[in-house]
Formats: C-alpha cells, structure tokens, sequence
C-alpha cells in the first residue's frame, strides 16, 4: 500500500521529497491539481470540494495514509476529509506550526502562505493552541505560486517578486519563517536571501514527514519490501510542465500518469 500525497500542483512535492528521504521504501502516490492551481484565491468550499474530488480518485489505489501537502487545502479541508474516510489523514498546518515552535528563540514568528491560509487563520491558531503567548506576524504572497508552478523560480525576475511579496514581514522582529505553503521551498534560497541571515525559514515538510513515519510506524504499517518503491504521479494539467518541475526537484526521471 501507498502513501498518498495531494496539492494544488507542485508544491506537495516538496513535501514528497522528503518523505522519500526519511522513508525510502514507502511507496508514493503523488497527485498535483495544476489545471485548478492556484487554491489560494478559491473559497474554501470550493478548495474543499476539489480535495474530495482529488480524495476520491486517489483511494481507488487503497492508500495506507493520506497527506494533504497543501496548506490552503489544510485549512479548508482536513477535517472534512478525514471524517470521510477511514485512513489516516494528515495535513501540513499543525506540523509547521510545531516545528517553528520549537525553532523560535524569541517567540516570534512570521507566516506566508496564500491568501486563503492567511485568511483562515489557520496557523495563528494552531501557533496559539501550542503556545499561547507565540507573538505571530502573518503575510499573504499570492504572487509566489504562480512563479513556482510556472517553473520561474530559478528566474531573475524571481527576486523581485519575492522582494515585493516578503515587504510586509521583512522588517519585523520574527525569528524564524514559516513557509506556509508548499510551493514556497523551492523559493528558499531566494527567500532566505530577502529575509537575511538571521531568520530562520521553516519548512512543514521535514516535520509532515516525522508524522507519517510516526503514525505508521505505530500502525504497524511501515513498508519492509527490500526493492526501491516505483512512485506514481498524476497532474491535472499540462504534464510536460510538471515533468520538467518534478524531475527537477526530486533527480530522478518522473514517469507519470496525467488524468483529465
Ligand atoms: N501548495 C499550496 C499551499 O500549500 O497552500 C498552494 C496553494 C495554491 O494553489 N495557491
């Protein structure tokens, strides 16, 4: 059985990559909405339907877990889901927001992510939940998941971009980042760069891939199979485009299945 991964498009593959790095012999179904992408302007009923429908497809295949590596679809959709099915779900909102809990120093932390995750309030309230005194600045960045899904985030102009998006967040007394959204590590370095050296940048996907080894690992249901897994990946849209991103990102030949 697989571990399925969802999002908007490319984005959850960042946290994918790391799944495949922390559980090298689990078997990965990937799929990315990029005809629907962004979901960050959508509504949430709107994002949570598409989830379903995205859910839906994916256990025809009997996923052992699902990973909902979107932070908009977390946020408008976890809960739905997961009272929907019988496996395991899990999202990327409660693993960033425990992960930049245990980095800050200061208790002061920073959120982009889209406009719909900013809008839900979503982190501000897991951040709280964990601790309640957290100070939090967030910002929404509606113009890095196009950059991303457009494969421009090696481009010149990308800088300018981010410097523009992070403008709001940059002078704030933060201490660590939190990428609210998946798409946003394969800006980290050029985001790293705009926020200077003394932010540290959180990534949910290290920590998202901590929960999916701990929850199968207590199910009993981590993968023993010697031979390397063969992942499988859909996208909704042009699969050329992802093929090129996805080959990129994870180095190594992605071979993929697109579905209407
Ligand atoms: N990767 C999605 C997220 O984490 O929110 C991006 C959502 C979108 O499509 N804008």
């Amino acid at each position: 059985q697989a571990i399925a991964i969802l999002d908007s498009g490319v984005g959850g593959l960042t946290v994918a990559k790391e799944v495949m790095r922390q559980l090298p012999r689990e078997k990965i179904i990937y799929f990315g909405d990029t005809a629907r992408a962004p979901y960050g302007p959508r509504t949430p009923e709107e994002v949570r339907l598409f989830t379903e429908q995205i859910v839906d497809y994916l256990i025809q295949y009997d996923p052992k877990m699902i990973v909902i590596a979107c932070n908009t679809a977390t946020a408008a959709a976890l809960d739905y889901i997961s009272s929907k099915v019988t496996v395991p779900v899990i999202g990327v909102i409660h693993p960033g927001a425990r992960a930049a809990i245990s980095a800050t120093k200061t208790g002061h932390v920073g959120v982009i992510g889209t406009v719909g995750t900013i809008g839900s309030g979503a982190y501000t309230a897991a951040l709280k939940q964990l601790s309640p005194y957290i100070g939090v600045e967030s910002q929404a960045c509606p113009e890095l998941v196009p950059l991303v899904e457009h494969g421009l985030f090696r481009s010149k102009d990308s800088l300018q971009v981010v410097e523009r998006s992070l403008r709001g967040i940059k002078d704030t007394s933060i201490d660590c980042l939190i990428l609210g959204c998946t798409h946003y590590p394969f800006l980290m370095h050029t985001i790293q760069t705009v926020m200077g050296p003394n932010v540290k940048l959180i990534s949910s996907a290290d920590e998202t891939a901590r929960e999916v080894s701990t929850i199968l690992y207590d199910k009993g249901q981590l993968a023993s199979s010697m031979e390397g897994p063969v992942h499988q990946f859909f996208c909704t849209g042009d699969p050329e485009i992802f093929q090129s991103i996805a080959t990129e990102w994870l180095g190594e030949h992605i071979k993929r299945t697109p579905v209407v």
